[in-house]
């Protein structure tokens, strides 16, 4: 009898930290909804990427069931895909350490992400930091991942995790999968942009709320925040490199609305920014008054929730075992009998 063909894996992560907004929904999770059907899929709530920025316990913990019930509530559906929290799957840590003996630290200095966050955090530089994309290299080779949908700041870590897989494989032979990354296209919404400062990426741990729209913001303010959006000189809604707040905000109109580019254009042709403001506004609060409804019903059952993260652990668990028993065997380890 011939086996089923396997399924591909798709895998991906968001740290529970600051507030999911909605950059994040249209650069990963709205893919990660479209692809779900077509993959086995692995959503991780990678909390201990987390901790390489301080954070609060209580709210942390707190932040992990509002990101599981947003996933849901965005679209995920948690009884066909595995759900888990990286910390209750020991093999995440085990497999960094052995891939941190296979990642050049020259490459890790290179990092864009590590730059931006250690500029950030400058009294905090902590090895962990700097290690990060390690981390993220044994999510993604623990579970032979085919496609990692992410946003475009995720480009170059997942190289370095191209780069770490091969290299073991070259020394040991084939052990991990090659992953493929999937990230649309700019005019897409792979990159948004701050909504006060369109030259930096929109970032859930902003410090200043008013660079994103969170998921959970209520309508008047999230018409506020796209109202006081930066603009760029002139008043013609029209998308160019060359003007960064507009182009962001029709490329978060876009994403939302599936509207060209051209037809926007045309539509406000002399009309400057306000109306398109006004529109926009009410279309993102439209588009996220069902999903924060959903959210309502599904963080009010904390059972369910826990049941969920359980089974993806279980899952997550039997499927990592199996690979680090076959990693150790490649390094000469000793069997555990
Ligand atoms: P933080 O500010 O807490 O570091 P973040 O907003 O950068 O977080 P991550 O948890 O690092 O979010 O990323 C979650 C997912 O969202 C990743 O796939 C990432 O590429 C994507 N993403 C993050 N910011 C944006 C953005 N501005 N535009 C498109 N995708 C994004
Ligand atoms: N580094 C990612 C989050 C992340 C991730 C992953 C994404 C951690 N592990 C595995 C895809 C696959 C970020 O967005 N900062």
């Amino acid at each position: 009898m011939s086996e089923a063909p396997r399924k591909k894996v798709l895998l991906s992560g968001i740290q529970p930290s600051g507030n999911l907004m909605i950059g994040n929904y249209i650069g990963a999770l709205k893919n990660w909804v479209k692809l779900q059907d077509q993959y086995d899929c692995f959503f991780i709530l990678v909390d201990l990427h987390a901790i390489t920025v301080q954070q609060d316990p209580i709210e942390l913990r707190k932040r992990c069931y509002d990101f599981l019930a947003l996933y849901i509530a965005c679209g995920i559906d948690p009884n066909k895909n595995t759900i888990f929290v990286q910390s209750h799957v020991p093999a995440h840590a085990e497999l960094t350490w052995v891939l941190n003996c296979y990642t050049m630290m020259g490459d890790l200095s290179r990092m864009t992400q590590f730059k931006d966050k250690a500029k950030k955090h400058a009294k905090n530089i902590n090895s962990g930091l700097f290690t990060y994309p390690v981390l993220m290299a044994a999510d993604i080779l623990l579970y032979q991942t085919d496609l990692v949908p992410v946003g475009e700041d995720q480009k170059q870590h997942l190289e370095l995790t191209r780069d770490v897989a091969q290299r073991f494989n070259s020394i040991y032979g084939e052990t991990f999968r090659i992953p493929e990354p999937f990230i649309g296209e700019k005019q897409q919404g792979a990159r948004i942009m701050s909504l006060q400062d369109p030259q930096s990426k929109m970032s859930k741990s902003d410090e200043n709320p008013r660079n994103y729209i969170a998921l959970l913001d209520p309508p008047d303010l999230i018409r506020s925040k796209i109202k006081k959006a930066v603009t760029d000189s002139g008043t013609e809604i029209t998308y160019e490199e060359s003007r960064p707040a507009i182009a962001n905000l029709m490329t978060i109109h876009r994403a939302i609305s599936n509207e060209p580019f051209e037809s926007l254009t045309e539509r406000f042709a002399g009309k400057g920014y306000a109306p398109f403001k006004a529109e926009l506004a009410d279309m993102v609060v439209e588009f996220l008054k069902p999903i924060q409804a959903r959210f309502k019903e599904i963080r009010s059952d904390k059972s369910e929730l826990e049941s969920i993260l359980k089974a993806g652990a279980e899952i997550a668990n039997a499927r990592t075992q199996r690979l680090m028993r076959k990693v150790y065997k490649k390094l000469g380890f000793i069997p555990a009998g």
